[in-house]
C-alpha cells in the first residue's frame, strides 16, 4: 500500500532525525540536549514555577496562554515529539495522563473539560522539538482545531 509505505517511510525519517540527534553530540550527559529550552527547564536552569512533577514529567504554565488555564506536561527524557516515542517510554506517557487528571483537578477545570493536545513536526505547529502535552480549559473549545 503506497500511501503505508510513505508513513513509513516518513516514521523512519523521524527516527533518523532523533538518532542524528543522539549521536552528533547534541545529547549532553544525563539526555539533555544542548539548546533545548524545556531540557533547560527541567534541569532547573531556566526558572519555572513547577505545578507538579515526578520522576518522568514536569509540569509548568504555558508562556503564551490560550485559555485561561493553560498547562505544559513535559518529559523530563528528551523526546523530539510524540512521533518519536517508543515502547519503553510507556512509564513516561502513563505520568503524562496521571499529570494531566491531577492539574485538571487542582485547576479546577476537570468537570468543565479540558483539551490535550501534542504537536508533533512543523505543520502541526510544534515550535519545540521536545515532547509535551498542552493542557488546556477554562472556555469553550471549537473543533476542528485551527
Ligand atoms: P508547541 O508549539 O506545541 O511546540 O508549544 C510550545 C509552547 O511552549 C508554546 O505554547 C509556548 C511555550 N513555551 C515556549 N518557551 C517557553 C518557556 O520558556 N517557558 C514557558 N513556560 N513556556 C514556553
Amino acid at each position: 500500500m503506497v500511501e503505508g509505505r510513505s508513513l513509513d517511510e516518513a516514521a523512519v525519517a523521524l527516527k533518523r532525525a532523533h538518532y542524528a540527534e543522539e549521536t552528533t553530540g547534541r545529547f549532553r550527559k544525563g539526555g539533555k540536549v544542548e539548546n533545548c529550552i524545556f531540557c533547560r527547564i527541567v534541569a532547573g536552569e531556566v526558572p519555572s514555577e513547577i505545578l507538579y512533577q515526578d520522576d518522568e514529567v514536569i509540569a509548568f504554565r504555558d508562556i503564551n496562554p490560550q485559555a485561561p488555564v493553560h498547562l505544559l506536561v513535559v518529559s523530563r527524557k528528551h523526546i523530539t515529539s510524540a512521533l518519536q516515542a517508543e515502547a519503553r517510554d510507556g512509564k513516561l506517557l502513563a505520568s503524562v495522563f496521571e499529570a494531566v487528571a491531577s492539574l485538571a483537578e487542582r485547576e479546577d477545570i476537570a468537570s468543565s473539560g479540558v483539551r490535550v493536545v501534542t504537536n508533533a513536526g512543523r505543520a502541526a505547529g510544534q515550535e519545540v522539538p521536545h515532547l509535551h502535552f498542552h493542557v488546556l480549559g477554562g472556555r469553550m473549545m471549537s473543533w476542528p482545531p485551527g
